[in-house]
């Protein structure tokens, strides 16, 4: 693993857990985190249980003793990362967004075409696909229990830069994040309504905003949790270079029309992330603060008996879930990188291609590039091309 932040935390994690809880046709060993700070990648190797530390990622790829690199860190580092691990013959699982740019991410995923003629295998970690009840509605929605798929509404709220004193962490700068709330979060439910659909997002109109447009400067950039200003009293400050939220509207190439809403500045709503699907024969609606369930309206029960249901997507027979508890007992967030590396770890052995692919997540990043390009241009429309029409591999 290369990083040991938020992410390389929930994604140790998993790893820890995923052959204990899964019966698996191939054995994890954590064999080694990568890191720049030697001490605290040290840290990071005791406190997240992997076998040693490292400091320079050649030399991680290099080692023999390693087929799977999981690259875990700022997006600016993710194609060059990812880039070298293929061309060494390492599977890669990179976390989302795939990279900072369009041009980025149509390299890596050409790369991973090349890599997968060779067995080597790839994936985004866009996580949420995986909640048992997220993964659930798809399948609801692909055995055409929705009918034709109508609206698409699609939120993803955070609030944790509401406060102007909060510091330009790297998060905040477009060289190290590629965007703001858009990369971020909106990437989420870009692919998690495309994956529940089945239908690619074929053009947008968007707005996006930069509410706080300077911040303090920190010491360290250390993501959600940085250290205060520097200094007392003058607190020298650096621009913000990008959103902070994004809103727009879509067509999707399969007739829905959608809304998507991305924002680390409403307040109060600390990681709300909520899909409605309306289709001609019902609902479904998943809210990640209620991630064991699923709200479904069947619009095909006597017009007497129609109502939202509340599924409790606990079952033996639920997606992901007959591993874990009894039904009803409750699973989490970190349950969706497990069953993200246990769908890795499957996919390895069996020699299949595991998803989201590369591909998938290009086509998210050529959402996030139209995106940007609508705001730029007063919110005109701007189309979304598909991902494989672009690569040349
Ligand atoms: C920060 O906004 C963040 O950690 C995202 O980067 C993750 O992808 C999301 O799952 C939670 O919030």
């Amino acid at each position: 693993m290369v990083g040991y932040a938020f992410m390389g935390a929930a994604h140790s994690q998993a790893w820890r857990t995923v052959n204990r809880v899964y019966d698996l046709p191939a054995r994890v060993r954590m064999a080694a985190i990568c890191g720049r700070d030697p001490e605290k990648v040290a840290d990071a190797a005791d406190r997240l249980g992997w076998e040693s530390a490292m400091t320079d990622w050649r030399e991680l790829i290099a080692r023999d003793d390693i087929d799977l690199v999981d690259v875990c860190t700022p997006g600016d580092s993710h194609a060059e990362i990812t880039l070298a691990a293929l061309a060494a013959g390492k599977h890669v699982l990179c976390e989302k967004p795939l990279a900072n740019t369009v041009a980025e991410a149509r390299a890596m995923t050409a790369a991973a075409a090349v890599a997968q003629a060779a067995g080597v295998r790839s994936m985004c970690g866009f996580n949420y696909r995986r909640v048992p009840a997220v993964t659930m509605m798809q399948q609801l929605v692909a055995d055409g229990r929705l009918g034709t798929i109508r609206h698409v509404r699609a939120v993803y709220l955070q609030d944790w830069i509401v406060d102007p004193q909060f510091p330009l962490v790297w998060r905040l700068q477009k060289d190290k994040a590629g965007s703001g709330a858009l990369g971020d979060i909106g990437a989420h439910i870009i692919d998690l309504t495309q994956f529940v659909t089945g239908q690619r997002i074929a053009g947008v109109s968007a707005v996006t905003e930069t509410f706080v447009k300077e911040r303090p400067l920190t010491a360290g950039s250390t993501g959600l949790a940085a250290g205060g200003p520097t200094g007392d009293t003058e607190v020298a400050t650096g621009p913000v270079t990008v959103d902070d939220a994004a809103v727009f509207v879509a067509r999707l190439d399969g007739g829905a029309v959608a809304t998507y809403e991305a924002s680390r500045f409403a307040t109060g709503r600390k990681n709300a992330l909520r899909v409605e699907v309306n289709g001609s024969l019902g609902t479904l609606v998943f809210d990640l603060e209620r991630l064991n369930e699923l709200e479904y309206y069947d619009a095909t029960r006597p017009a007497a008996e129609q109502g939202f249901s509340r599924i409790l997507v606990t079952e033996g027979d639920h997606p992901y879930m007959s591993a874990w508890w009894p039904p009803g007992h409750l699973i989490g967030y970190e349950h969706s990188f497990t069953h993200q590396m246990r769908d890795l770890v499957e996919a390895i052995a069996l020699g299949v291609d595991p998803a989201p692919s590369f591909a998938d997540a290009l086509q998210v990043q050529l959402v996030l590039e139209a995106v940007e390009r609508s705001a730029r241009l007063g919110s005109s429309w701007a189309e979304v091309e598909p991902a494989l029409a672009s690569v040349a591999v």
